[in-house]
């Protein structure tokens, strides 16, 4: 029997739903997961392992897991024995360091003899080693953003996304001390195995190719003949555009693929060299 590749996942979590879609883009046929502790993709040799986030460098160190998707900081927090793969460009967020509203702070320096609450006490002593301040860490396990009302701690170091959670606190976003997203990692000894290697590059190929999809738009348009060098020059596209005749003789169609931020950028410009009907669609996956 054909061996599988094992991926460690977030059970229930922000990280859930995210994880499954890239992989259902990936076109891996993966049937509903509730409840279930590991599921295998219909179409493709991969079981799938639901673990809490925090678990999954140590399955993936220890080769139980070969590849997992988890939070860079938690990969960091942990400092095991992994290897990060690929960022994967969602649950991004910052590990920041809060302080009360009307406190203020210009540099690391500021920090010196305060007391920070943190549920990274391994990342944030490591900003302070490299920054050279002497502050006292105190790891809490949740709810990070009550202490400094409590007197438990004067600042907290945690997880920013809206920064919403520190405006209800009457906190306020002071340093950034790590950037995070999801990221896939993979454990040492995945490349010994020839059978388990050749399924992993297959399935990073494939993300590969989902992530480069996310970025770009296909985009189609009617242009005036006499504006094909123009239009052309216009569009940035990844690969030569496709140029098709129409049944007005004057026009042409123009299909091209762009990175997405690019569409809003070149609209204008289409627009005054005489396109019509400029079309952006999603695109599921591209092989270059
Ligand atoms: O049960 P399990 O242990 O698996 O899950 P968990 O509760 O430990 O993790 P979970 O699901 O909350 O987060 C999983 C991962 O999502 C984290 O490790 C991060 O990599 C990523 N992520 C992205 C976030 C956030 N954004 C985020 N905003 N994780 C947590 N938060 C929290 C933060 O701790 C704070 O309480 O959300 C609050 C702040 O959010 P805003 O939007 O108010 O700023
Ligand atoms: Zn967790």
């Amino acid at each position: 029997m054909k061996k599988n590749l094992k991926l460690a996942i977030q059970k229930k979590g922000r990280l859930s739903e995210k994880s499954m879609q890239m992989l259902r883009n990936c076109g891996l046929d993966i049937e509903n997961f509730q409840e279930r502790l590991i599921v295998s993709a219909a179409n493709f040799n991969l079981d799938i392992l639901f673990l809490r986030d925090d678990d999954i460098p140590e399955y993936v160190q220890e080769n139980v897991a070969h590849i997992g998707i988890v939070g860079e900081n938690v990969v960091l927090e942990k400092g095991l024995d992994v290897k990060i793969v690929k960022k994967l460009g969602f649950g991004r967020c910052s590990l920041s360091l809060g302080i009360p509203e009307k406190s203020e702070i210009n540099s690391a320096g500021d920090l010196n003899d305060k007391t920070i609450a943190t549920s990274y006490p391994n990342i944030l002593k490591d900003y302070l080693n490299k920054n050279n301040v002497k502050a006292k860490v105190i790891e809490l396990s949740g709810s990070v953003e009550i202490a400094p009302s409590l007197g438990v701690a004067d600042y907290i170091c945690d997880l920013v996304s809206t920064g919403n959670t520190l405006k209800l606190n009457k906190l306020k976003k002071s340093f950034k001390v790590l950037d995070s997203q999801a990221v896939l990692i993979k454990s040492k000894y995945l490349d010994d195995d020839p059978e388990l290697k050749v399924l992993f590059d297959k399935l990073v190929d494939r993300i590969e190719s989902s992530l480069k999809a996310k970025k770009s738009k296909y985009i189609m348009m009617n242009i005036p003949k006499e504006s094909l060098n123009k239009i052309v020059e216009i569009i940035p596209s990844l690969k030569s555009p496709t140029i098709l005749p129409l049944s007005d003789e004057n026009l042409l169609a123009v299909h091209a693929v762009i990175s997405e931020d690019k569409f809003w950028e070149i609209n204008e410009d289409l627009k005054k060299a005489g396109a019509s009907g400029i079309l952006s669609l999603p695109i599921e996956n591209i092989i270059l």
